[in-house]
């Protein structure tokens, strides 16, 4: 008990130190910034109500919002964003769902493989397959319906990020 308190007590003088040496804002530890990805609220997630919810996971995790814009995505773009699966017999389901009302649209940066850390966050494809305490996991059920898009490597985020924010890319 007493070797547990004092290795907590010095995480708590470890983390004054720290603290002393934080930035302007001085709050809080945010790491170094390097890597970004695109993350889409899909239109289920938006006539749901789970922005709050879902933008919120991304920030508790520590994540930085470095753009949001909320748009209708047109077939055409819907059909370029989607361009990988043209052959798969649920495309045309696919570009409906996806072009039916408006996304939300993010970019989003963290120190290292942050579009990993996102489909993490996110959970499998099939919202009924997908651990619980995931994005789909806990908020969805059917697989095109599964709320949130992100890219699956760092060459989909700088080709999604060009789509979507070419005055990002
Ligand atoms: P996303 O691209 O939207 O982040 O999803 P994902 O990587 O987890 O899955 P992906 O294989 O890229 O599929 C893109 C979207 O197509 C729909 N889908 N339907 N009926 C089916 O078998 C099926 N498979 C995929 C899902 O909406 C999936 O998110
Ligand atoms: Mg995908």
């Amino acid at each position: 008990m007493y070797l547990r308190l004092e290795f907590e007590y010095q995480l708590q003088r470890e983390g004054l130190r720290n603290a002393r040496s934080l930035g302007a804002a001085g709050c809080c530890y945010s790491p170094p910034l390097v890597d970004r990805t695109l993350v889409i609220v899909k239109p289920d997630g938006v006539e749901r109500g789970l922005v709050g919810e879902i933008v919120g996971r991304l920030e508790r995790k520590n994540l930085r919002l470095v753009a949001a814009e909320l748009r209708t995505i047109t077939r055409e773009l819907a059909e370029a964003h989607y361009a990988e699966h043209a052959e798969r017999p649920f495309f045309a389901d696919l570009v409906a769902f996806f072009s039916r009302s408006p996304v939300l649209l993010l970019v989003v940066e963290g120190p290292k493989d942050t579009f990993a850390v996102v489909r993490t966050l996110m959970g499998v494809t099939n919202p009924a397959e997908a651990a619980p305490g995931t994005i789909r996991g806990d908020l969805g059920i059917e697989t095109t319906e599964n709320l949130v898009h992100g890219s699956d490597s760092h060459e989909s985020a700088a080709r999604e990020i060009a789509l979507f924010f070419p005055e990002l890319a």
